[in-house]
């Protein structure tokens, strides 16, 4: 099927963001859910959609309808239906469109178009009017409609998406023009740029006085617990918290917009053994219920003393995965079944935490994670703050980019900034949350660093309430030597590859030595933290044995991790592995990659490679209080 018209010359314009008007709203960022006071309806499903080859969506009018009669899924990438590699590569301005019904007994109410994510910016219009435009492609964001929209009739929805890469954007890149007069990015980023409505959208109606926020804080006394809380509502009525565990048994109850619940006996969140209180919250208008939101909140401490990670006051040691949002077909797309498959994986293979790398992960991952116990590391998308253009050739070169001393960087930091007040706000509540990584593998290289990291690692401190530690993890060129940020993360985390992009093949012998020699280094600082291996890893292409071994078989790769066991097993301060990656996962094309990285322990189609034994082998003997 062919979609394309004719590519332009000179390639869209980029798509102009207003966040004023996204910033002023302050966001809810509650997840979408029904309630005796609130409606849902979830609108995924075949939209229209068109890709503007030429940049001509907005002069000619496609918010009040874009042309042809093309449709694909929402939720999913767009890039990976298609046969032509043009329309795969697309970088620019693409359009979907679809109608809306929206119900006459919802007059009284306010009526949003909640998109869980459009990667990476777009803009919303509603009925031929513009309502919003979102900067980020990760993150949540609301279209109020309640000024255009018609009653008990069919609303037309266009969103205007853009994928475009550059240096203020995140994730980073630059987007080209070739002689073709056709765009491509380049990513500084080592996965596909997938793009579209990836995440759900959903029609959601709440009551003009709503619940906007609530926020909780658990301390520990004995065997009790106490949940400091808060909520903000849109108006003066009085609120209510009710909770209730598992059972369904009514716990305890507070009234107040601020205050803290005592839950005695409290049954607590613990790593692989998860418990859930059902928070009910209400507006109350006499006995009458102006709004009601319930979330199921586990109730935990998390925090770092010495180098220990301390869990309601018990030592763990996290066993896991970097990731990726990536399958077939879909790409980045939301895929529940896949979601199932993975954490099932996960368990399978005695693992108990990962790494939202690079990116924050679709609200139902964080969601299951509290259900099933996973600790997660929770990452924004600060990747590709190094330029590096063929993958990663240049992350081991020791070479600074100065990336910190563009003239871009102060959009880039309120990008920055705007996504992790987003994140936080989105995902705080979550007992699976541990950690917030900052960035991924930044140039930390030159002191330009230094004040950009400062304000990040201050602003998470000031809007997270449960105070949680604050990492980013630094690849080798963020040396013991040369790292001018790493004082700032509350624990280590290391992005390392001795033996694969430093000293492979052969050569891998020297691996060890050297991996021990950066770790005392760190030491002989005098750092006195967790350290985490948040990557670690080599390419394997599945099916590819060889004794004796070389690189990319199934023999090396086993190799390669017994170094990186002997390592983490005689060092004190390390209390955590988390290999690179979880699964397959599709990248640019090029000379690193063999359709997509091949580090996975799992296929792209979640099957085990060789190297998933050896994990399920190790994993499942390491008691969750590992060098406790
Ligand atoms: N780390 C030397 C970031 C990931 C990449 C991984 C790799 C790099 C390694 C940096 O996003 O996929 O090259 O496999």
């Amino acid at each position: 099927m062919k979609i394309r018209q004719q590519p332009g010359r000179n390639g869209s314009p980029r798509l102009k963001i207003n966040r004023r008007r996204v910033v002023a709203m302050k966001q809810s960022m509650l997840y979408p859910r029904g309630s005796a006071a609130r409606r849902v309806v979830d609108l995924g499903g075949m939209w229209k959609f068109c890709l503007d080859w030429d940049g001509k969506g907005d002069t000619e009018g496609w918010k009040d309808g874009i042309p042809g009669n093309e449709k694909i899924p929402v939720p999913a990438s767009f890039n990976d239906f298609y046969t032509d590699k043009d329309i795969r590569e697309f970088a620019g301005d693409f359009w979907y469109e679809t109608e809306v019904f929206v119900p006459g007994e919802w007059k009284d109410m306010h009526v949003d178009l909640r998109f869980a994510a459009l990667t990476h910016r777009g803009t919303v219009y509603a009925n031929g009017q513009e309502i919003i435009s979102h900067e980020g492609g990760f993150l949540p964001f609301s279209a109020r409609i309640d000024d255009v929209v018609r009653w008990n009739e069919k609303n037309l929805v266009v969103v205007k998406g853009n994928n475009e890469l550059s240096f203020t954007s995140l994730p980073a890149g630059i987007t080209q023009t070739l002689k073709s007069g056709k765009k491509m990015v380049r990513p500084f980023f080592d996965f596909f740029n997938y793009a579209g409505i990836q995440r759900p959208v959903k029609l959601v109606a709440v009551p003009k006085e709503y619940i906007e926020d609530f926020t909780v804080n658990h301390r520990l006394d004995g065997a009790d617990a106490y949940v400091d809380y808060q909520m903000e509502t849109t108006g003066e009525h009085p609120v209510t918290v009710e909770v209730f565990d598992e059972s369904g048994s009514f716990v305890t109850k507070a009234e107040g917009k601020a205050g803290t619940i005592t839950i005695p006996n409290a049954r607590l969140w613990e790593v692989r053994d998860a418990y859930l209180y059902r928070f009910v919250l209400k507006i109350m208008d006499g006995d009458a219920v102006l709004d009601e939101y319930e979330e199921e909140i586990g109730i935990r401490t998390f925090e770092i003393k010495g180098n220990s990670f301390l869990l309601n006051g018990h030592p763990v040691y996290l066993k896991g995965f970097g990731k990726h949002e990536d399958s077939d077909i879909v790409g980045r797309g939301y895929n529940p079944g896949v979601i199932k498959r993975d954490f099932e994986l996960m368990k399978w293979i005695g693992a108990n935490s990962f790494r939202t790398s690079h990116y924050p992960y679709s609200e139902e991952i964080y969601q299951m994670a509290d259900r099933e116990g996973f600790l997660v590391i929770d990452e924004v998308p600060a990747v590709g703050f190094f330029e590096s253009l063929v993958n990663f050739v240049d992350a081991v070169s020791g070479k600074s980019t100065n990336f910190f001393e563009r003239e871009t960087v102060p959009e880039l930091k309120k990008n920055h900034l705007a996504m992790l007040e987003d994140l936080i706000r989105r995902d705080k509540n979550h007992a699976c949350v541990i950690a917030w990584s900052l960035f991924n593998e930044p140039d930390t290289m030159s002191e330009s660093a230094v004040p950009y990291f400062a304000d990040i690692f201050a602003k998470a401190r000031e809007l997270d309430v449960q105070k949680r530690p604050r990492t980013f993890a630094m690849e080798l060129n963020s040396s013991p030597e040369k790292c001018t940020c790493y004082q700032f993360s509350d624990f280590l985390c290391f992005n390392r590859y001795y033996g694969w992009y430093l000293l492979g093949g052969y050569e891998m012998q020297d691996a060890e030595e050297a991996f021990r020699a950066e770790l005392d280094a760190w030491l002989a600082k005098g750092v006195d933290c967790p350290f985490v291996f948040t990557e670690y890893g080599c390419d394997n292409l599945q099916g590819e044995y060889k004794l004796p071994s070389v690189q990319w078989s199934a023999e090396y790769e086993l190799e390669y991790l017994k170094i990186y066991e002997r390592v983490f097993d005689s060092y004190d301060c390390i209390k955590g592995e988390q290999v690179w990656n979880f699964a397959d996962f599709q990248t640019v094309e090029g000379i690193m990659r063999v359709n997509g990285n091949k580090k996975g322990i799992f296929t792209r189609q979640r099957q085990p490679k060789t190297a998933a034994y050896y994990f399920k082998n190790r994993w499942e003997k390491l008691p969750v209080d590992y060098k406790g």
